[in-house]
C-alpha cells in the first residue's frame, strides 16, 4: 500500500485523488503529525509518496510515476495526446500552483493592509491570466483530457478551491467552473474529500 503524506485541502489532494482514480490503496499521514518530516522532505512540503523503499516527491513527478506504474485512460502512452496532457499537467504544477502560491506568501509576509490589497490583486491578476488559457482549452470540451480527465484537471480542481482562502474574487471562467464541478462529483474525489476532513 502506498504510503502518502499530505495536508488537509493541500495540492497532495490531487495525488490522493489520483491514487483512488487509479484503484489503489493509501496509507494518508498527515505531514503535522510527523516529527521529522525534513528527513522524507527537507523541502517540507507536501506531496511525499512513499512506495516500498522508494520516497518520492514533487506532484508531477508523481503523477507521472503513478500514471506510469498503473494502467490508465488518463494519460496517452505515446502521441500528441501524451504531449498535450504533459503540457497541462506543467500548465497547472509549475504555473497556476505558483500562481495561488504567491497569494499564501503574501499573507504570511506582508504585514501592511494597504500594501498586501494592492499585493493580493496584482497575483490574481497573474491568475486569472492562466484561467483563461485553461478556459480557452475547454472550450469544445469538458475535460482537458477530452470526456476524460487528463491529470491536469484533477490538479485544477484542487487549486481552484484555494481561491476560497481569501478576501478576493478569482474569476475562472465558464468552461473551467464546469470541469471543476465534474471533477469534484466524481468519486474518487468526493473520497479523498471526506478521508482528509
Ligand atoms: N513543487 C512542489 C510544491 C509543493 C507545495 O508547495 N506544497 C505545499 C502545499 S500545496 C506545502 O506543502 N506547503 C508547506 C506547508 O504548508 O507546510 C510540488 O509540486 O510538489
Amino acid at each position: 500500500m502506498y504510503q502518502l503524506y499530505y495536508l488537509p485541502g493541500a495540492c497532495s489532494k490531487a495525488i490522493h485523488v489520483l491514487l483512488l482514480e487509479l484503484g489503489q490503496q493509501v496509507e494518508l499521514i498527515n505531514k503535522n503529525t510527523v516529527s521529522d518530516f525534513a528527513a522524507l522532505n527537507p523541502l517540507g512540503t507536501v506531496p511525499v509518496l512513499v512506495d516500498g523503499d522508494k520516497v518520492l516527491r514533487e506532484g508531477a513527478a508523481l503523477v507521472l510515476y503513478l500514471l506510469g506504474k498503473h494502467p490508465n485512460s488518463l494519460l496517452a502512452a505515446s502521441g500528441v495526446a501524451r504531449e498535450q496532457a504533459i503540457e497541462n499537467l506543467m500548465l497547472a504544477n509549475a504555473s497556476l500552483h505558483p500562481a495561488y502560491a504567491k497569494l499564501f506568501f503574501l499573507r504570511a509576509h506582508i504585514l501592511d493592509e494597504t500594501a498586501l490589497a494592492a499585493g493580493y490583486q496584482a497575483a490574481v491578476q497573474g491568475i486569472e491570466q492562466l484561467w483563461q488559457v485553461v478556459d480557452d482549452r475547454l472550450a469544445q470540451q469538458l475535460y482537458l483530457g477530452g470526456e476524460q480527465p487528463s491529470p491536469a484537471d484533477l490538479l485544477l480542481a484542487v487549486y481552484a478551491g484555494w481561491g476560497g482562502y481569501f478576501p478576493l474574487a478569482i474569476k475562472l471562467g465558464s468552461n473551467v467552473e464546469r470541469m471543476i464541478a465534474a471533477v469534484r462529483a466524481r468519486p474518487a474525489f468526493q473520497q479523498a474529500l471526506i478521508a482528509e476532513q
